[in-house]
This record gives C-alpha cells, sequence and structure tokens, in this order.
C-alpha cells in the first residue's frame, strides 16, 4: 500500500505513527502540498478534497481523511478496542480530536510557522483559547487514567496525540498528566517521531 503524506502534516503523522507501530510496510509518497501537488487532477481522484493523508491500499483504491485511515487500519489489531463500548469512545475520541485538537492546535501552528498569523490575529487569539481549553480537558481525562480508552493504548490516543504534543511548538505547554502519556505513547514498540516543522516552501510573504 502507499501512503501520501507531507512530511510537517500531524494528519500524515498520525497515520504513520500507526503504521510504524503495526509494524506495516508501504511506500511514503511526500506531496509538496505547498506546490500544488495535491490538487492535481490525478490527485483529486484520490481525495476529492485535494489534501493529504491519503491511503492508496494494494486493491487499488484510496482512502482519505487521517482519522478514517487509523480506524481502517487499526480494525483487528491491538489498537482497536476489545469492547464495543470501549469502540464508541475511541470513535467519539477520533470525532474530537478532528473538532477540538486539530482546527486549533494545528492550524495556529500551521499559521504561526509559515507566516500566516498576522493576517488574522482575532482568529488566532480565538483557536489558541480553544487551544488552551482542549489541553486543560486532556489534563482533567489523563489525570484518572493512562490512555483515553480502557487502560491500554488505542486509536484514539494516536489520533489525539498526533497534534497534541505538538502544542509546545505552538508555546502552550503540556500539563503533567498529558506529558506522562505523551511518555507512554513514546515508549510503544515500534514508536517513531515525526511531524518536522514548516519549511521555507510553506511561508508566505
Ligand atoms: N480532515 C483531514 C484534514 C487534512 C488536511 O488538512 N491536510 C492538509 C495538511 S495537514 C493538506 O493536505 N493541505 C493541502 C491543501 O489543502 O491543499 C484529515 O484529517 O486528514
Amino acid at each position: 500500500m502507499r501512503l501520501y503524506t507531507n512530511a510537517a502534516s500531524a494528519n500524515g503523522y498520525k497515520v504513520e505513527l500507526l503504521l510504524a507501530l503495526l509494524g506495516r510496510r508501504y511506500e511514503r509518497i511526500e506531496v509538496a502540498i505547498f506546490a500544488g501537488e495535491s490538487r492535481t487532477p490525478a490527485f483529486l481522484q484520490k481525495n476529492p478534497a485535494g489534501r493529504i493523508p491519503v491511503l492508496e491500499r494494494d486493491d487499488g483504491t484510496s482512502l482519505p481523511e487521517s482519522n478514517a485511515i487509523l480506524w481502517s487500519l487499526a480494525r483487528d489489531t491491538a489498537y482497536m478496542p476489545a469492547a464495543s463500548a470501549d469502540r464508541d469512545r475511541a470513535l467519539a475520541w477520533l470525532m474530537f480530536e478532528q473538532s477540538e485538537v486539530e482546527p486549533v492546535i494545528g492550524s495556529v501552528r500551521f499559521w504561526l510557522q509559515t507566516g500566516r498569523a498576522a493576517a488574522r490575529p482575532d482568529e488566532l487569539a480565538r483557536r489558541l483559547d480553544g487551544a488552551r481549553q482542549t489541553l486543560a480537558l486532556l489534563e482533567r481525562e489523563l489525570g484518572g487514567r493512562p490512555f483515553l480508552v480502557d487502560d491500554r493504548a488505542s486509536v484514539a490516543d494516536l489520533a489525539v496525540y498526533g497534534y497534541t504534543h505538538l502544542a509546545p511548538e505552538i508555546d502552550l505547554p503540556l500539563g503533567p498528566h498529558v506529558r506522562a502519556w505523551c511518555d507512554r505513547i513514546a515508549a510503544l514498540p515500534g514508536y517513531v517521531a515525526g511531524a518536522v516543522r514548516y519549511d521555507a516552501s510553506a511561508r508566505v510573504a
């Protein structure tokens, strides 16, 4: 299978992390998203939204959306909770990540590292506030248990970890419980680091 991704994206990194933890082999294709490579007619066939990550399976079918890819890859593995109620909770965390983690920590990181923040001061402040609220919620949740669902790492942790562990890059410190949870994820066998800072190709004047 092939993964279309970009090294600075934590949406892409989430998928690469699960693939590494599962020891799955894949071909990694770096997409120059700031040069328009995710908006070509050929790429839009893979994802009509024109975004990475996209997983292309051996049968030729394509799956976009980082958390849908995580869900598909985690099925029948140790990263999918066994009990149906726990699976439902994991899915809720994947939804939470897309509404309360990526749009705040991810967008602020993107704007700050690529010169896009100055043009939107009010939106930046609003999202930073949202990011603080998300980190506070996670700090409360992880105060009483080692992982987000059940007592072992699951697809829920990997989805939420992707952008959460980058919060210090936008000058938001992680609380002690979130830091300890990040350390537990980084200690999983097969763990790989990822999501490098945006390079010059992403900058606007
Ligand atoms: N909800 C999507 C968001 C994907 C997304 O925003 N990808 C960005 C990189 S993080 C992208 O491909 N941007 C390029 C573009 O919009 O042209 C997911 O979780 O996969």
